[in-house]
């Protein structure tokens, strides 16, 4: 769980993740919070051992928190959890079946199939988020549905083989570029979830500049390699 500046939010996720029976261990990065984010934190983990933290001394974004928290991880299977409340934690155990039955490799939840609720909002910002899954598919030759969603859940010592560099949301492209271009290929499954997306007002941070670093990511780690 990557988490910044979300101390409105934290600790009603961390308590949904920890009900969640699958869960073994949460490892929270912290990515220099400027309000109590922290100090909640510190709190909450007295109370669990599943909690682990950990804080960068300079926030770094999104890519960064998680690159720290995947070399923390000890369970056979890693899900990423945002922070905020837009993802439910109640459906870890929908989207870690394919892992867990041995079909998958790697688990997409996708916010654009299925019949599971979402919140109706902007409109730009979905058109956009097609439009880089879109761009994405283009380089990668998957069909995914929904590049960009919180809810990526991988075998963890596939994770591991993945070499990420991304400091801010350039992350999510480069998560599916690296494991679309995996050897041996990667068995790859979507399964639908649902979406509460939030307002600006709620805290939403994304604007429409991490949407150009995602084409440049696309463009980057699909041309490179
Ligand atoms: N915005 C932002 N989020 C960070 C950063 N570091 C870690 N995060 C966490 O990364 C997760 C995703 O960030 P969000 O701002 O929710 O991004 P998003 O869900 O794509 O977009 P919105 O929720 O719509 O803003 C959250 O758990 C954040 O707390 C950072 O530097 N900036
Ligand atoms: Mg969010």
């Amino acid at each position: 769980m990557p988490a910044y500046n979300e101390a409105g939010t934290v600790s009603v996720i961390i308590e949904k993740v920890l009900a969640q029976p699958c869960v073994r261990e949460l490892v929270i990065v912290d990515d220099c919070s400027s309000d109590d984010t922290w100090r909640v934190l510190q709190q909450l983990a007295d109370g669990d051992p599943r909690i682990r933290l950990h804080r960068h001394e300079v926030n770094q974004g999104k890519g960064a928190a998680l690159r720290t928290a995947f070399r923390h991880i000890s369970s056979p299977v890693t899900i990423i959890q945002d922070a905020d409340l837009e993802y439910d934690p109640a459906e870890y155990t929908r989207i870690i079946a394919p892992i867990v039955s041995g079909a998958a490799d790697v688990v997409f939840g996708s916010r654009f199939i299925g019949s599971e609720e979402h919140r109706v909002l902007y409109f730009w910002h979905s058109l956009g988020n097609k439009f880089l899954t879109l761009l994405s598919n283009m380089f990668t030759n998957l069909n995914l549905t929904d590049m960009e969603t919180c809810f990526k859940a991988f075998r963890t010592d596939v994770l591991r083989q993945l070499r990420l560099t991304e400091n801010r949301f350039g992350i999510e492209p480069e998560i599916t570029a690296r494991v679309a271009r995996h050897s041996p290929r990667l068995r790859i499954y979507e399964v639908a979830v649902a979406y509460h997306g939030r307002t600006y007002e709620e805290g939403k941070k994304i604007g429409w500049r991490d949407g150009c670093r995602a084409i440049f990511a696309i463009l980057k780690y699909n041309l490179r390699d």
